[in-house]
C-alpha cells in the first residue's frame, strides 16, 4: 500500500470556521476512502501560500526529512497546488506531492460507474491537468535535450496539449448527448406530473442509506466518502397514496473544487430540477454546523438554495445526548431527526414530504364511464383511490390526486367533477 504523509495547512486568511484538527480529520478520511496508508498527518498554519512552495522552505525540508525518516511515498496537501508548487515541492522533498483535487479525482474516478460518470471524471482530470502541463513540459523538454533547450520535447509537449484538447472536446460532446437523453427522461417525468424529491447532503451522511431504506433501491453504501456518483432515481407511494421520485446523488465536501461541481453539473442538475430537497444531515458528527454550511454554499452554486428543504437529521441512533438533538431540532427549522439505518421516523419523514406537496393535491369525485377502466388503473397508480362506485351511468369514483395531473387528465379527456 502506498504510504502516505499528510499535510494540513490552515491559512490566517481563510475565514471559513472549519478548525485545523476538522480539516486535518476531513482529509484522514479523504486518504482512507483512497485506500493509501496515513502514516503521518502533519498541520500547520501559514500567513500566505508562496508561489513556488506553497509552505516555506523551512517546512519543506522539514518534510523532505520527514519523508525519510518514515519512508513516505506520497505527501498529500489539504490544499490545491499550482503545477509550480508541486514540481518544486516534487524536487525538494524527493517525493510525489498530491493535493486535495487529485486526491478527490481519485476517489472519483474508483467509484464513476456509469459510462456517464465515468467521463465525467476523465473530464475533469484532463481539466486539471491542461494549465499544469506548462510544468510538465519544462520536464519533457529537459530529458529531451537538457535544461534551456526548446528541442524536441517542447514539440512533444504541444502536441500533448492539442490532443488532451482535443479529447476534452469530445468528451464534451459525449457528455452533451447523454444530457440530451437525461431531458427527454425529464420530460416523460414531467408529462405523469409526479414530484420530484432530491436526496442532498454532506458525502457519507446517510443518502443511499436512507433511498434504499424508503424504497427497494440498491444503492451502494460504505463508510468511505464520495461512495454515490452517479444519479439514481426511484419510485416512491407516500402514505396518502401520491407518487413521488426520488433521487441520489453525489455527495458535498467542505471546499468542493469549484471546476468539480463544474463537471458534475449535468448528474447536479437532478437537484435544481427537484421540487423539493431532503438535506440528509448526519447529526452524529460533531461537523453537522460545518456540514450544514458547506451544503447550503454547493446549492447555492447551483442556484438550488431556494427550494422547499427538509432537513432529515440522521443517524440518531448513534446519539445518546438528548440535549444535542434538542438543539439541532431547534436550529434547523422544518427537521425530522431519523435513522435511515434502523428506519427510525419514517412516517414522520413521509408525512412531512406530503406536507409538502399538500397543497397540491385535489380530493375528488368524478364520474367516467365504463369504458374508460384504463383511468381507474391510472388513479390507482398516481393517486388515492377513497370510493369506487360501479353505476348505471358510470363509474364513480373519490379520489386524491396531484393537481396538476388531475387538471391534465380531467381536460384531456373531458370528465366533468361532481365535487
Ligand atoms: N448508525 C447509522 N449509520 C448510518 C445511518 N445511515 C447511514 N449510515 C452509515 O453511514 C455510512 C454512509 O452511508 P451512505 O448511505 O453510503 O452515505 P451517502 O450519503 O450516500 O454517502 P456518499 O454516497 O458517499 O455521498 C454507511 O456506513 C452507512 O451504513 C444511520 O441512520 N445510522
Ligand atoms: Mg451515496
Amino acid at each position: 500500500m502506498e504510504r502516505a504523509l499528510l499535510v494540513t495547512i490552515k491559512l490566517k486568511s481563510e475565514k471559513d470556521n472549519w478548525r485545523l484538527e476538522d480539516v486535518a480529520l476531513e482529509l484522514e478520511e479523504l486518504a482512507f476512502t483512497s485506500r493509501v496508508e496515513v502514516v503521518d498527518n502533519i498541520t500547520c498554519v501559514c500567513d500566505k501560500p508562496t508561489p513556488n512552495l506553497f509552505i516555506g522552505k523551512g517546512k519543506t525540508e522539514e518534510l523532505a526529512l520527514i519523508a525519510q525518516e518514515k519512508n513516505i511515498d506520497t505527501i498529500i496537501f489539504s490544499h490545491d497546488l499550482s503545477g509550480t508548487q508541486q514540481r518544486n515541492l516534487d524536487e525538494i522533498v524527493g517525493r510525489k506531492t498530491v493535493d486535495r483535487t487529485q486526491l478527490i479525482l481519485d476517489i472519483f474516478s474508483r467509484h464513476a460507474r456509469s459510462p456517464e460518470g465515468k467521463i465525467q471524471v476523465e473530464l475533469a482530470q484532463l481539466q486539471y491537468l491542461l494549465p499544469r502541463l506548462i510544468g510538465k513540459g519544462i520536464i519533457l523538454s529537459r530529458t529531451g535535450g537538457g535544461i534551456g533547450t526548446s528541442g524536441p520535447g517542447e514539440q512533444k509537449l504541444e502536441v500533448d496539449r492539442r490532443r488532451i484538447r482535443k479529447k476534452i472536446d469530445r468528451l464534451k460532446e459525449d457528455l452533451r448527448h447523454y444530457a440530451l437523453h437525461r431531458d427527454t427522461l425529464k420530460k416523460k417525468r414531467r408529462e405523469g406530473a409526479t414530484p420530484i424529491v432530491a436526496l442532498v447532503g454532506y458525502t457519507s451522511a446517510g443518502k443511499s442509506t436512507l433511498l434504499n431504506a424508503l424504497t427497494d433501491a440498491n444503492q451502494i453504501i460504505s463508510d468511505g466518502l464520495f461512495t454515490t456518483l452517479d444519479p439514481l432515481y426511484k419510485g416512491l407511494k407516500l402514505p396518502n397514496g401520491e407518487n413521488i421520485v426520488i433521487s441520489d446523488t453525489v455527495g458535498f465536501l467542505h471546499n468542493l473544487p469549484h471546476h468539480l461541481i463544474e463537471a458534475f453539473k449535468a448528474t447536479l442538475e437532478e437537484v435544481t430540477e427537484a421540487d423539493l430537497l431532503i438535506h440528509v444531515l448526519d447529526a452524529s458528527n460533531s461537523r453537522v454546523y460545518e456540514h450544514n454550511k458547506a451544503v447550503h454554499e454547493v446549492l447555492k452554486e447551483l442556484q438550488a438554495d431556494e427550494k422547499p428543504i427538509i432537513t432529515a437529521l440522521n443517524k440518531i441512533d448513534l446519539l445518546d445526548d438528548k440535549m444535542w438533538l434538542d438543539r439541532l431540532k431547534a436550529d434547523f427549522p422544518n427537521s425530522i431527526a431519523i435513522s435511515a439505518k434502523f428506519k427510525q421516523n419514517f412516517n414522520l419523514l413521509l408525512e412531512s414530504i406530503q406536507g409538502n406537496f399538500a397543497q397540491n393535491m385535489l380530493h375528488l369525485e368524478i364520474m367516467i364511464p365504463h369504458s374508460r377502466m384504463d383511468l381507474v388503473d391510472l388513479f390507482y397508480r398516481q393517486g388515492k383511490v377513497e370510493r369506487v362506485d360501479y353505476l348505471q351511468e358510470g363509474i364513480k369514483i373519490k379520489v386524491i390526486l396531484n393537481k396538476v395531473l388531475a387538471d391534465k387528465i380531467l381536460k384531456e379527456n373531458k370528465i366533468d367533477i361532481i365535487s
